[in-house]
Order: structure tokens, then sequence, then C-alpha cells
């Protein structure tokens, strides 16, 4: 199945200052669309995956097919982030999920400080994760490289890249101011919270 690169879900511009649209552009246009460009040509020789994009991943590195995990685990990581983030984001969390961030976290700042921590803490590349565990309890994690919570069997609900590519134009070495800035103006909620419920 050939992978397709989609438009961001916004204009490059719309996320400024926060995220220019120089970062967007190099991010989406260079670094995600040769993700997509790679996993192309590694289809060959290797049996059918899968139906969807999250099946190939799933079933690449279940298979050991690290080379096209790593490309195809990126497209749908960016993919998935993109859709993390909104114009005029932060702010207002839909109820179901706030209440879920309290019963699992203790408070909002809680969650805030955990997934600022994780991203920090992830050394080189990788991500930081909100996502829902079997039990229904939300968690924070991190993952190097290509890896997500997909292979661990978790329902990711938001995702902060925190490969340097996501952030050298717009804040230097600045990791963490690039994480607060996330969470308090770029995060699409509606979307984790929809997500959320989709998970039951
Ligand atoms: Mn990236």
């Amino acid at each position: 199945m050939p992978l397709e690169l989609s438009e961001l879900p916004y204009s490059y511009e719309s996320l400024a200052p926060y995220m220019s649209a120089e970062t967007l552009k190099y991010h989406h246009d260079k670094h995600h669309k040769a993700y997509v460009d790679k996993a192309n040509k590694l289809f060959d020789g290797i049996p059918h995956l899968g139906d969807t994009l999250e099946e190939v991943v799933i079933n690449a590195h279940k298979g050991g097919h690290m080379a096209l995990f790593n490309n195809a685990g990126q497209h749908w990581n960016h993919t998935f982030f993109w859709s993390c983030m909104k114009p005029k984001g932060g702010g207002k969390i839909p109820a179901n999920l706030e209440k879920a961030i309290q019963d699992s976290f203790g408070s909002f700042e809680a969650f805030r400080d955990e997934f600022i921590a994780a991203g920090l803490g992830q050394f080189g590349s990788g991500w930081c994760w909100l996502v829902a565990e079997k039990n229904g309890k939300l968690a924070v994690t991190k993952t190097p490289n290509a890896e997500n919570p997909l292979i661990s069997d978790q329902v990711p609900l938001l995702t902060c890249d925190v490969w340097e590519h996501s952030y050298y134009i717009d804040y230097r070495n600045e990791r963490a101011k690039f994480l607060e800035t996330f969470i308090d103006k770029l995060v699409n909620w509606e979307n984790a919270a929809g997500l959320l419920e989709r998970a039951g």
C-alpha cells in the first residue's frame, strides 16, 4: 500500500508565533515527506502487513522490519502530531478529558509537569505522549526515535515531537520552552477528548 503525505490540517502561518511557518514548512514538506518517500521504497520484498497505516506500523514492528517500521512509524507519528495542534490552541479542556486527567494525575498542573518532564527527559530524539491504558487510566510516556504507543497497546491521545527539527528554528536549544508553549498555546484539546471518548 503506497503511503501518502496529507496536507496539514491548517495553514503554515496559522500556528505563529508559537510555531512558525518556516518550521512547519521544513517539518512537514521535508522531514515528514522524507519518511513517507523512504517507507514507500521499503515495501519491496516485504509481505502484506495490513490495510491501514496503523496495521503496517504494528506489524512491521512485530515482524522486525525495522527500517520500514522507523519510516512508517514516523509517518504515523507526524500525521498524529499535526492533528494534536490547532490555531489558537491550548485553553479550555473538554469536561470528559479534564475529569480523566484529574482522576489519573490529581490535577491538570501535575499532568502538565509530568508531560513536560517526559519530553525533557527523552534523551536524544523521540516523542512524549498522553495515552489511555487498557485499565482506563491515563498515563504520560516517552518513546525514542519512531516508537509510539501503538506498539505498546495503548491509545495515544496527545503527542509532542521532541526531535530537534521540531523546535530548533523557533526555540533553538530550549526544549523546555517549546514544551511549555506546546501545552499552553498549541494543543487541540478537542481532538484528544474525542480520542478518549472513542477509546471508551
Ligand atoms: Mn519530526
